[in-house]
């Protein structure tokens, strides 16, 4: 009797305990880089999903579906204090937010192409406005703007 009350206090800690650490580390999310839209193969170049809500906390990791692709932060389009990444090409990187506010990114070969995607941590309004001004070139000047417009 005694023995069956310590071992359930014992577990219910560790249970707590697991809880806590997977409140701490967060959720892994998954932005594809692929060659053509999925769901439309004239969309050649992309992020999917090229929006992604995420918490403070929470990683993204940029999957190769197909070669000759990279995820770089774009300079200007980041929250203050958060770090800039710089993925080489069909590198699988996981980049953990924990600086909330939106995160514009590219694929370098494809940026004039626009190949870019956002994404927007916990409350993203802090540098939204800021991340909008910034001039981008080409494609990416066109596929910025069209993400932009989405979350309005
Ligand atoms: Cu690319």
């Amino acid at each position: 009797m005694k023995f069956a009350l310590v071992r359930f206090i014992v577990l219910g800690f560790t249970a707590l305990l697991s809880d806590a650490v997977t409140a701490i580390a967060g959720e892994t999310h998954v932005v594809e880089m692929r060659n053509a839209n999925p769901d439309d193969s004239n969309d050649a170049n992309v992020f999917t999903p090229p929006i992604l809500k995420i918490d403070t906390g929470d990683s993204v990791l940029f999957k190769v579906i197909d070669n000759g692709h990279n995820s770089a932060s774009k300079r200007g389009v980041i929250p203050e204090g958060a770090e800039p990444w710089n993925g080489g090409m069909d590198e699988e990187i996981e980049i953990t937010f924990t600086v909330e506010g939106t995160y514009g990114y590219i694929c370098l070969p494809h940026y004039q192409m626009g190949m870019v995607g956002l994404i927007l941590v916990g409350d993203y309004s802090v540098n939204l406005e800021d991340a909008k001004k910034v001039r981008q070139r080409g494609g990416a000047a066109k596929a910025f703007k069209m993400l932009f417009e989405k979350l309005s």
